[in-house]
């Protein structure tokens, strides 16, 4: 497969880049965290999805390398960012099946390198899906509690698509829920995604978990999120996922 080999080769010349996506507190509207996305533009290629591309991966056994090279970059970014005074943005890392279920490269490294780059534990989450809770992967419950311990916040990513179980709400020490935007896309207007939203941030603010909703694109998402109590918004409507440098000047500019 082509694309294997240029991605082997991406990963082998660190080109695969970080973009950060700022996630705000719905009531001011400022800020908190952002999520790191990874970007890899190829000269065959292109511009490839991440989707795309960890997922080949993943069936390729490059994920280790890929997942490693992701972390390094953003923790160096923040680290970079601390260095220049904005030291109390959070950062949210994706971490995919393979990661985690793989001990010997996946969740133990991240308190160790938090703690390297010198870091606050309290300002990383990891996102996962829901997929990595229900299957009950061997080490996965001593991995999260290991990040919790530490401080390390663990967020389940695109919640309401996978095959939601709430037990893991409760047997896994999550202390955020992303809504997925499929439901942001139509809370405005069909009234059953309404209710999915409203109830998800009910139940969340129940058990104490904190909700993100994701791809909020339009001010009367926005407005109707803040009525529901919702906590944090990310989407094209504060910004798209950009590089550290306009990150940097966003934030000299606030
Ligand atoms: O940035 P974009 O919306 O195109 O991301 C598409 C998908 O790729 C999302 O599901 C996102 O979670 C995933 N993704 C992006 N960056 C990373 C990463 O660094 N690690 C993992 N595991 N997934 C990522
Ligand atoms: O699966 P995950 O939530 O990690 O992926 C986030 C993806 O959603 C990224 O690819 C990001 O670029 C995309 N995204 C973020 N905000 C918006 C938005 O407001 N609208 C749309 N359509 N996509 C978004
Ligand atoms: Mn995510
Ligand atoms: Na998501």
């Amino acid at each position: 497969l082509r694309l294997k080999t240029a991605l082997h080769k991406a990963i082998d010349e660190q080109r695969i880049e970080v973009h950060y996506q700022p996630i705000v507190d719905c009531q001011s509207g400022r800020m908190v965290k952002c999520e790191a996305l990874a970007r890899w533009h190829d000269e065959e290629f292109g511009q490839v999805s991440p989707a795309e591309f960890i997922a080949v991966a993943e069936e390729f056994g490059l994920m280790p390398e890929l997942g490693n090279l992701i972390l390094h970059r953003a923790l160096n970014d923040w680290k970079t960012l601390q260095q220049l005074g904005f030291g109390g943005i959070g950062l949210s890392i994706n971490r995919s099946t393979l990661e985690f279920v793989n001990v010997e490269f996946g969740a133990l490294k991240v308190p160790e390198l938090v703690l390297l780059y010198g870091l606050d534990p309290k300002l990383i989450t990891i996102e996962i899906t829901e997929s990595l809770l229900m299957e009950e992967h061997q080490g996965m419950r001593p991995a999260l509690y290991e990040l919790s311990e530490l401080g390390i916040e663990v967020a389940i990513d695109d919640f309401g698509t996978g095959y939601s179980s709430l037990s893991y709400l409760r047997n896994f020490p999550v202390k955020i829920l992303k809504i997925d935007r499929s439901f942001v896309d139509t809370m405005v207007g069909e009234l059953a995604d309404y209710a999915l939203v409203r109830g998800i941030i009910e139940m969340a603010k129940a058990l104490g978990i904190a909700v993100v909703a994701e791809g909020v694109e339009t001010e009367q998402q926005w407005s109707q999120l803040q009525q529901l109590g919702c906590q944090y918004c990310q989407g094209y409507l504060f910004a798209k996922a950009m590089s550290v440098e306009d990150l940097q000047l966003r934030l000299e500019a606030a």
